[in-house]
């Protein structure tokens, strides 16, 4: 539906920010569906920079603990995407105009029957949260984000694994146009494909989800377009990015982190502010865009969510 005249809503287009666009999302959710009806300009308008909500189920969060959000651009210029750079202030440089059309992810392994789905389809079959969660990186740097995706527990739900599946392998696309550091071969800063792992518990808990965008907007290139996982009780390495393939195992995977450091990273990875890395103290983080410092919480502020699935387990020896 087009008007001749500008309506109020109808602010200019580079007076409109991820963030008071997504405030005014929320608001407007707040209306109902009545103020749905009766306001096509105003979906019409969101539609054509955001996800499009019409035609997703869209479960919004109430940050009940009133997290404080980082902005769109903090989110979005500071990156660990080593297929890309290991230069984080340059991944959304190079990561720009990323071809992911005609995604296709691949699920197999210990499952019922095999599955090989585009994005674009997959992402119809589920319910979209939004989740805003801390994200803390192992170097000591740390955000908030308004993820949005689904609930890992629904796709797996979805993919009707075997009784013997123990854990979930993810793995990120290997396609050396895309990623100019998957071309370095040998001179590559890590070896490709980015793999991760849950065990099958960690996976099928409710904060664990595949997130497709972040403050309503599709997942920007540097953070993992189009599809990546969130664990938010866990250091940011175990949320890989760009995913393409989805095994289901009785093995626990050897993520790429491990494999790359074993005396330094782990499978587990949940953030805990008692146990440090060989090299620096994880007792504290630096929010981006903030200069102090504060403490970093145990299981990243996620412990009565999570600490059950660890119970009777040494943390520093599963570290
Ligand atoms: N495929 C892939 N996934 C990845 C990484 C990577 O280099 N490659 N870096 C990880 C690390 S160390 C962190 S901290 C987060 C960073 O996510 P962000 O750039 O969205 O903040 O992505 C994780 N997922
Ligand atoms: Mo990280």
């Amino acid at each position: 539906m087009k008007y001749l005249k500008k309506q109020p809503w109808e602010i200019d287009e580079n007076q409109v920010t991820p963030e008071n666009l997504f405030l005014n999302r929320r608001n407007f959710l707040k209306l109902g569906a009545a103020g749905l009806l009766s306001s096509a300009s105003v979906i019409e308008a969101l539609a054509n920079t955001d996800l499009n909500f019409n035609d997703l189920k869209f479960i919004k969060d109430n940050n009940p603990n009133n997290l404080k959000l980082n902005t769109f651009e903090q989110i979005t210029s500071h990156n660990n995407f080593y297929e890309f750079t290991t230069n984080q202030a340059k991944v959304k440089d190079v990561a720009k105009g990323m071809n992911t059309k005609n995604w296709m992810i691949e699920i197999d392994g210990l499952v019922e029957k095999p599955i090989f789905i585009s994005f674009d389809d997959l992402v119809k079959k589920f319910d979209i949260y939004e989740r805003i969660y801390r994200f803390r990186c192992v170097e000591g740097w740390s955000m908030v984000v308004p993820w949005n995706g689904f609930l890992l527990k629904d796709l797996i739900k979805y993919c009707k694994p075997l009784s013997s599946a123990k854990y979930v392998e993810f793995e990120t696309l290997f396609d050396e146009d895309i990623f100019p550091d998957q071309k370095s071969r040998f001179l590559a800063a890590i070896k490709y494909p980015y793999v991760e792992g849950l065990r099958m518990d960690e996976a099928m808990n409710d904060l664990s989800m595949m997130a497709i965008g972040l403050y309503g907007k599709n997942m920007p290139p540097q953070n993992g377009a189009p599809i990546r996982l969130i664990v938010p009780w866990k250091y940011g390495f175990k949320s890989i990015k760009s995913i393409s393939k989805i095994t289901f195992t009785d093995k626990q995977p050897l993520n790429t982190w491990q494999e790359q450091n074993p005396r330094e990273y782990g499978f587990y990875a949940n953030v805990n502010p008692e146990v440090d890395h060989p090299r620096w103290s994880q007792a504290k983080e630096r929010v981006l865009g903030s200069f102090l410092k504060q403490k970093t919480l145990m299981f990243n502020g996620y412990e009565n969510e999570v600490a059950h699935l660890y119970k009777g387990m040494d943390l520093r020896k599963y570290f």
